[in-house]
């Protein structure tokens, strides 16, 4: 097995898949695609183990069941599902040809999703703001994603909801596209080590900044995260898990895929929309459940100084939902430890998603 891994890391995850190991050893890779329901068996085929899969398996050290590299995880493209090798859309797509389009990340916890209609609220006004018209009805779209978690028989999951601007010609102009493509990926997705959960994350300023409101607005959730990646990147090459971006003016905005809260004196703490951040759906629901449970929440200008002496300090999002933070740039937050409000949001949060909607 350690030889297996060591082939597997050194390896590309290159789109080969390879039967890398006996069934013997590791059963659930004979597993085949499809459910019992036989609708879902339009794709029959026996999957065998990728070099990825195992990779991850290998760099996570925690077991999930082949990371649904090995599930029949079937996927919604304009109307049809396919399965995961099938689906697919065309180069020409200006999606992929330009960033062009946009997109939510959302989960479902027992099998709903949560605040569904903020997340397509925002779907909507950012695909408004690029003039790009999504082919459907909120209320169908809704139908879709939930369509979508059900037929892959998922009761926690995360949700990759896409709207590309569709296929045209090589140049930018997009009135040379037509038919948008509208994707939906119900899976996981496992952003940090659950340790990180009981830890917290230590986490550097990047270089690269947020966009420029008046460049591409933060608000807008385009399917161009560059500068988000290069910012994670240097987090990565800094040997931290995120990365804090600073704004145009030198303000604290966000990190590269969640919003930022420090804990000062029991009162909270978090930038303000127009310091060009994304208005999580995550962190409009925690600035809530503190103010239900009596916290003063403020929404103003923060600087890096502000958080290298916050007491506490935490990220949330649909992916990372309450993750604490223990260092900035190497100052210690507070104790260094997971503060007592950390904690309390964390619990509030999760109780809230498991509440029924
Ligand atoms: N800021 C940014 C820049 C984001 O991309 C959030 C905040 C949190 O928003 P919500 O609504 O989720 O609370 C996001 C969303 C990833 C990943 O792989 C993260 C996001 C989106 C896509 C991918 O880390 N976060």
């Amino acid at each position: 097995m350690a030889v297996l891994c060591l082939i597997a890391t050194t390896l590309k995850p290159a789109k080969r898949r390879v039967e890398c190991i006996p069934p013997a050893a590791e059963p659930d890779c004979q597993r085949p695609i499809g459910s019992p329901n036989p609708a879902r068996n339009a794709y029959p085929r026996r999957l065998g183990c990728t070099h990825l899969a195992v990779a991850h398996r290998c760099l996570f050290h925690h077991y999930q069941p082949c990371l649904n590299l090995m599930a029949s995880v079937e996927i919604y493209i304009d109307g049809q599902y396919y399965a995961k090798e099938d689906a697919k859309i065309s180069v020409y797509d200006h999606g992929l040809l330009y960033g062009d389009g946009v997109f939510e990340g959302m989960r479902a916890y027992r099998g709903q999703v949560f605040r569904l209609d903020q997340h397509l609220d925002r779907l909507y006004e950012s695909a408004e703001a690029i003039l790009l018209h999504i082919p459907m009805e909120k209320s169908a779209l809704a139908q879709a994603v939930q369509a979508t978690v059900q037929r892959n028989n998922l009761q926690d999951a995360y949700i990759r909801l896409v709207v590309t601007r569709g296929a045209g010609s090589l140049g930018l102009d997009p009135a040379k596209t037509s038919n948008p493509q509208v994707i939906i990926i119900a899976d996981h997705i496992s952003l940090y080590p659950p340790e990180l959960y009981e830890k917290g994350l230590e986490i550097i300023t990047a270089a690269t900044i947020r966009n420029h409101p008046a460049a591409l607005n933060p608000r807008i959730k385009s399917l161009n995260y560059l500068n988000n990646i290069l910012a994670k990147m240097e987090g990565k090459q800094a040997g931290c898990d995120e990365a804090l971006m600073l704004n145009h003016r030198g303000e604290v905005a966000e990190c590269t895929g969640d919003n930022i809260f420090i804990v000062k004196r029991d009162q909270l703490y978090t930038p303000p929309v127009d310091a060009g951040i994304l208005e999580g759906v995550t962190r409009n629901a925690v600035i809530e459940l503190a103010r239900q449970a009596g916290r003063v929440v403020h929404e103003v200008a923060l600087t890096r100084h502000d958080i290298y002496v916050a007491d506490e300090c935490f990220l949330t999002g649909s992916a990372a939902e309450v993750i604490p933070v223990i260092k900035v740039d190497q100052r210690t937050i507070g104790s260094g430890q997971v503060g007592p409000v950390t904690k309390q949001m964390h619990a509030a949060f999760h109780e809230l998603v498991r509440q029924p909607a």
